[in-house]
C-alpha cells in the first residue's frame, strides 16, 4: 500500500519503479512527474492507496513486443522491433498513437502510454490508454518501402487490436499515409470493414474532418484559455513553435487565425526564423506535399526567413512558446533563456517536451505552463470523435467537429484549473491535470475491483 503523502514514501515507490523497469529513464520521468503531485489527493482519499491503485497504474496491463521484418527496394532484408503497450483500459478501449522513429524503445513507448492514460481521462470521452510503434525510420524511405513495413507491422499487430479492444492512431512518423497502409492490411487479414480499429484515417474512408488539425488547434485553444485567465488573449502575441510536423503545422495555422504571430518552426537539423511570421501555406507545401525539410522553406520564402542550422529555437524572444517536436527538447537552460526574454506562457504540443527542472523554473517565474496531457489532448479527443462517427456510420462537418473540439479544450482547461484550486495549488495546471485525471481513472478502477 502506497500513501505517497511523505517524501520518503514517494522516494521508495520511485526507487521500486526504477528497479522493476531498468534502463527506462523516460518512463521513470513520466511516473515521477505524476506521482509527485498526488500527495494531496491520497491524503484525503485513503481508499485509493488501500486498493493498491498507484502500483496498478504504474504497471501496464499488457506489453507486446514483436519482430518486424521487411525488404527495402533493393531487396535487402531489415529487422525492426514493434511495440504495443496496452496500459490501462478502466475507462474504455486502449487508445493512443503509433510512433515510427529510430529512438523508439520499450521505455519510450511506456512513458507515452502512461501519459496517454491520464490525457485520455481528461477528455472525458471513455477511452483507455496505450501506445505503440517501432524503431523504423521512415525518413528517406520510398512509399513502397513504407507500405511494406506497415504491412509487416500490422501482420502481427492485427491480433491485438480491435474497435472495442485497442485503437491505434498516428504519432511521430505516422500520418494518414501510414494509417492507410496499416488499415488496408488489417482489412485484408481480418476480412472486416472495421473503421473504428484505427483513427487518423483519410476523410473518404472513415476519417474525421479536423483530426489532422486537432492537436495543434487544441493546444492553441488551451494556451488562449490560460492567457484569458490572466486577462490577456492571443491577438498580437509573438510565438515560437518547435517541430515542423503535424502538430507544429496546425499550431502555426491556428495561431495565425487568432491574430498571433508565429515566428519559428524547427526540425532535427535546426530552426527557421521568419520575421514576417511563418507562411503556413508554404510550410504545408514543403512538408506535407513534398515531404521536404524546413531549410527548403527558408530558401523559398525570401529575405524575411533564415535557417539556423543546429540552433535552439528557444533563443528567439517571444511572448509564447509551444514545444511541438519531441520529449525533453526544452531544458533548464532554455527555460532560463525564455524567462529572461519575458515569455508569458509555455504550452506543450509534444509529449513531455519540457524537462522537470525547466517546468519548475517556469512555474516559479510565474509563467503559465500547460502540461501536454491537458494541452495536446485535442488530437486524441478528435480521435474519439472519429470512433463515434465510425460506430454510428455518419460523418460530421468540419464545423461540428471543430465546435466539439473547442468545447472539450475549454472543459479540460476548466477541470485542470478548478482541480488545482481545490487542492491548494491555484494556477498550477500540472497538479490540476494530474489529480483530475487520476481521480477519474482511479474511481473507475476502484469500482471494477482488483484486476
Ligand atoms: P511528426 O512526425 O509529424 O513531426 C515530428 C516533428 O518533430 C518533425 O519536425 C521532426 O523533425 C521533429 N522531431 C521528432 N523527433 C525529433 C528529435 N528526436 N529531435 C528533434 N526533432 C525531432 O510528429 P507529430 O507532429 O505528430 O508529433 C510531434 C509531437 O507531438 C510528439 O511528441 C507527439 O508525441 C506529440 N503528439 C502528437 C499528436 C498527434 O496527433 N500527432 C497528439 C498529441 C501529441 P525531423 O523530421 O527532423 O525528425
Ligand atoms: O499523443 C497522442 O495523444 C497522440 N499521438 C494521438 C493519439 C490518438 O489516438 O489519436
Amino acid at each position: 500500500m502506497t500513501r505517497l503523502d511523505t517524501k520518503d514514501s514517494l522516494a521508495s515507490l520511485l526507487a521500486e519503479i526504477e528497479y522493476r523497469n531498468p534502463a527506462q529513464p523516460e518512463f521513470h520521468q513520466a511516473a515521477h512527474e505524476v506521482l509527485e503531485t498526488l500527495g494531496p489527493v491520497l491524503a484525503v482519499r485513503p481508499e485509493y492507496a488501500e486498493a493498491g491503485l498507484i502500483e496498478r497504474l504504474c504497471e501496464p496491463e499488457r506489453q507486446i513486443i514483436f519482430r518486424v521484418p521487411w525488404q527495402d527496394d533493393r531487396g535487402r532484408v531489415h529487422v525492426n522491433r514493434g511495440f504495443r503497450v496496452e496500459f490501462n483500459s478502466a475507462l474504455g478501449p486502449y487508445k493512443g498513437g503509433l510512433r515510427f522513429h529510430p529512438s523508439v524503445n520499450l521505455g519510450i513507448i511506456k512513458f507515452l502510454g502512461f501519459e496517454q492514460v491520464f490525457k485520455n481521462a481528461l477528455t472525458g470521452l471513455g477511452i483507455g490508454g496505450g501506445k505503440g510503434g517501432s524503431d523504423f525510420d521512415p525518413h528517406g524511405r520510398s512509399d513502397a518501402e513504407v507500405m511494406r513495413f506497415c504491412q509487416s507491422f500490422m501482420t502481427e499487430l492485427y491480433r491485438h487490436i480491435g474497435e472495442h479492444t485497442d485503437v491505434p492512431a498516428g504519432d511521430i512518423g505516422v500520418g494518414t499515409r501510414e494509417v492507410g497502409y496499416l488499415f488496408g492490411q488489417y482489412r485484408r487479414i481480418t476480412n472486416r470493414w472495421e473503421a473504428g480499429v484505427l483513427t487518423g484515417k483519410g476523410p473518404h474512408w472513415g476519417g474525421s474532418l479536423i483530426r489532422p488539425e486537432a492537436t495543434g488547434y487544441g493546444n492553441v485553444l488551451f494556451t488562449e484559455a490560460m492567457l484569458r485567465e490572466r486577462g490577456e488573449d492571443l491577438e498580437g502575441q509573438t510565438a515560437i513553435v518547435s517541430g515542423s510536423g503535424n502538430v507544429a503545422i496546425y499550431t502555426i495555422e491556428k495561431l495565425l487565425a487568432l491574430g498571433a504571430n508565429p515566428l519559428t518552426c524547427s526540425d532535427s537539423g535546426g530552426y527557421v526564423i521568419d520575421e514576417k511570421g511563418i507562411d503556413v501555406g508554404l510550410l504545408k507545401q514543403v512538408k506535407e506535399v513534398e515531404r521536404g525539410r524546413i531549410s527548403q522553406y527558408a530558401e523559398r520564402r525570401g529575405s524575411s526567413a533564415r535557417f539556423v542550422p543546429d540552433g535552439r529555437v528557444w533563443e528567439v524572444p517571444a511572448d509564447i512558446a509551444l514545444p511541438s517536436a519531441t520529449q525533453n527538447e526544452l531544458d533548464e537552460k532554455d527555460a532560463v533563456t525564455l524567462i529572461r526574454n519575458g515569455v508569458k506562457a509555455v504550452s506543450e504540443g509534444a509529449n513531455m517536451p519540457t524537462t522537470p527542472e525547466a517546468v519548475h523554473l517556469l512555474q516559479q517565474a510565474g509563467v503559465a505552463f500547460g502540461p501536454g496531457k491537458a494541452a495536446n489532448a485535442g488530437g486524441v479527443a478528435v480521435s474519439a470523435l472519429e470512433m463515434a462517427q465510425n460506430h454510428s456510420r455518419t460523418s460530421w462537418t468540419a464545423t461540428q467537429v471543430e465546435r466539439e473540439l473547442a468545447l472539450i479544450m475549454c472543459d479540460i482547461h476548466t477541470t485542470c484549473h478548478e482541480t488545482a484550486e481545490r487542492y491548494g495549488a491555484s494556477g498550477d495546471y500540472v497538479t490540476g491535470a494530474n489529480i483530475a485525471a487520476f481521480e477519474r481513472v482511479a474511481d473507475a478502477m476502484l469500482a471494477q475491483g482488483v484486476i
